[in-house]
């Protein structure tokens, strides 16, 4: 049984992948910032697999790396893989428009929070000469849209550095690759217009976005495939995005 462990596993796409890994025999380390959530997750699929969770803020090395050393025992003391699912998309502003408060969080949860847990986990996979890191980026870190600037620049370095781990790591046998998505029906739109549920709303209207299950299935092929085959980069929209900006709408 391999272990792996999830960042934002509370809600949207890792919280669909908690659930179809805990449904496919893989144990889990769930991490997120949302205690009460953490346990209510470790309760329910706690019966399906064994499961453990830390709950820390990926933007806090000393938090990141006292949670990692905290996983001692079995089967949690190995990571063979690591999701590195946690991120989001702060405003939506021309760049002389948006806030610095904004740029701040997207560069420190979604870049330097995924350098910090995976800063923490590699030495023991190093070490082992085996482990597989799925970066979770986005269209948005292949494209660049009116008004992304800032998150597609951070999408942009997740692609940058996914590539980066898989030159480097490569002499340990170590799998790096990175799951794309592009319009995923989750809370992403709600925190991104800060709580403006109507406005977030419009986002997935029209259409049938992916949904957080669908991004779960691919990362599932990704890590489920034979020791010699790494799904190094895999993109997916919904059958009606061509794009980040050409959505085929139906009202
Ligand atoms: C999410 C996709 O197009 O909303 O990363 O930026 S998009």
């Amino acid at each position: 049984m391999k272990t792996a462990l999830i960042t934002g596993a509370t809600s949207g796409i890792g919280l669909a992948t908690a659930i179809t890994l805990a449904e496919n025999g893989f144990s889990l380390v769930l991490c997120g910032r949302n205690t009460q959530k953490l346990n209510e997750l470790e309760k329910e699929l706690g019966d399906l697999v064994p499961v453990t969770t830390l709950s820390f803020d990926v933007r806090d090395q000393v938090a990141v790396n006292k949670a990692i050393a905290s996983l001692t025992n079995e089967p949690f003391d190995f990571i063979d893989i690591l999701i590195n699912n946690a991120g989001n998309a702060h405003g939506l502003d021309a760049i002389d428009q948006g806030s610095t408060e904004d740029w701040d969080a997207m560069l420190d949860i979604n870049v330097k929070g995924l350098l910090y847990v995976s800063k923490a986990i590699i030495p023991q996979m190093r070490d082992a000469g085996r482990g597989h890191i799925i970066n979770i980026g986005s269209t948005a870190g292949k494209e660049v849209y009116p008004k992304g600037n800032v998150y597609c620049g951070s999408k942009h370095a997740v692609d940058a550095i996914t590539t980066g781990m898989r030159l480097d790591l490569n002499p340990y046998g170590i799998r790096v690759g990175a799951v794309n998505p592009g319009l995923v029906e989750t809370n992403f739109s709600k925190v991104r217009f800060k709580g403006d549920t109507n406005r977030a709303d419009q986002v997935y209207k029209g259409y049938m976005p992916l949904q957080p299950e669908d991004v779960a299935d691919a990362i599932l092929f990704a890590i489920t495939r034979p020791p010699h085959v790494n799904i190094a980069d895999l993109t997916m929209m919904c059958t009606a995005q061509a794009s980040s900006t050409i959505v085929k709408k139906e009202i």
